[in-house]
């Protein structure tokens, strides 16, 4: 449109300067809101952003505002599944390394977990250790079962934590309960993640063997295949030996074999990662809430470098790459030992890993640099 045509409909040049000015303001005001908009959108997310803890589960926070994921996630390909369902079966507050591996799975976005269950021995105040350790880090939400408890064979290092009873739960239900009805709510789903002696698992498996069989599978720490303890792979060779976790409940091992249910085994063979100084240095001085934790666990267990035997069984639950598994045939006998024998292969077991590679894993992800 120009002026002549304006002129010929009969409009003075103040009422083109007047239309020229309207569709200005109009165009004007289009803009700014248009700008607001964005920044509106742009300060949500940032305010999104911030809002997130540290230690608790971004997606879960930030997806109540926009379903955003950061970009890592998308390129390692894992975001496009749904996390996979576990449930912790721990013996946490003895050895130190229980607590390594929960705070591996908890920071883990690949991982949800129902559920963490305590074995062996005190299980109350082991699952009091939990409820604290969780209500830290502000993961409160994740549900505590006590196991049946049983002959108590040690001194429970790490049990002043519980002491105070910092966010401790009043009671605690069943572990047993928990683990077969979770099983049924999500058939064919769950991957048990035993790091404990196998007290739940008999359990389970005694009172409803047919329920048991429809975990997704079993990854656990546990068994001496080719390696004993001591063995680093370096060092002199020191022969297989009954293994802690398998020794300490004979019986429910040789169920869990025997049950059907896939079994993926971590034995010493794969999993005496030692933490040294250099390691621990670097983790301790995090500052986070939940290397926080770990810092006070491990001067409650008051030795020198721990061994995270149990953070490789969830290592594996995540990236199974970290601990290549071969098919193979055991048998536990009657003193513990996890003998390997000729006939068709009942676990897939990782007998050989690189600490190089998990301890970078590890670091980064408990540590936060990822
Ligand atoms: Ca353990």
């Amino acid at each position: 449109m120009n002026t002549t045509e304006i002129h010929g409909a009969g409009h003075t040049l103040w009422d083109v300067d007047l239309m020229h000015s309207s569709r200005f303001l109009c165009r004007s005001g289009f803009h700014v809101v248009f700008a607001l908009t964005v920044a509106l959108v742009f300060t949500s997310l940032f305010v999104a952003a911030q809002t997130v803890e540290e230690d608790r589960n971004p997606w879960r926070v930030a997806g109540a505002v926009l379903p955003l994921r950061p970009a890592h996630v998308y390129a390692s390909g894992v975001a496009q599944s749904a996390p996979e369902k576990v449930i912790i079966d721990t013996d946490i507050g003895d050895d130190i390394d229980d607590a390594f591996a929960l705070a591996l799975a908890i920071k883990s976005r690949e991982l949800e977990i129902l559920g963490i269950e305590t074995t062996f021995g005190d299980t109350e105040t082991r699952a009091r250790i939990v409820d604290r350790f969780l209500g830290e880090i502000g993961r409160g939400d994740i549900p505590v079962l006590a196991g049946k408890k049983t002959a108590a064979k040690t001194s429970m290092s790490q049990g002043r934590y519980a002491d105070g009873g910092h966010f401790a739960k009043r009671s605690h239900s069943d572990a047993v309960d928990f683990l077969l009805a979770q099983i049924q709510k999500y058939p064919g789903e769950i991957t048990l993640i035993c790091i404990g002696p196998l007290f739940n698992v008999g359990g389970a498996i005694d009172r409803d063997a047919a329920t048991f069989r429809k975990l997704k599978r079993v990854v656990m720490m546990g068994g001496s295949i080719r390696r004993g303890y001591g063995d680093l792979g370096y060092n002199e060779h020191v022969a297989p030996q009954p293994e802690w976790n398998i020794l300490n409940d004979i019986a429910s091992a040789q169920k869990l074999f025997a049950s059907g249910v896939p079994v993926y085994v971590m034995p010493l063979d794969s999993t005496q990662l030692k933490l040294d100084e250099v390691k621990r240095a670097f983790l301790f001085t995090r500052g986070t809430a939940i290397t926080d934790q770990l810092t006070i666990l491990y001067h409650l267990w008051g030795q020198e470098t721990p061994t995270l035997f149990d953070p490789m069984a969830v290592g594996f639950a995540i990236r199974p790459e970290l601990c290549p598994v071969t098919p193979l045939h055991i048998r536990v006998d009657e003193k513990g030992y996890t003998r390997e024998e000729a006939g068709a292969a009942n676990a897939e077991v990782c007998l050989d890993s690189k600490p190089d590679d998990f301890f970078v894993f590890y670091l980064k992800r408990v540590g936060g640099v990822e």
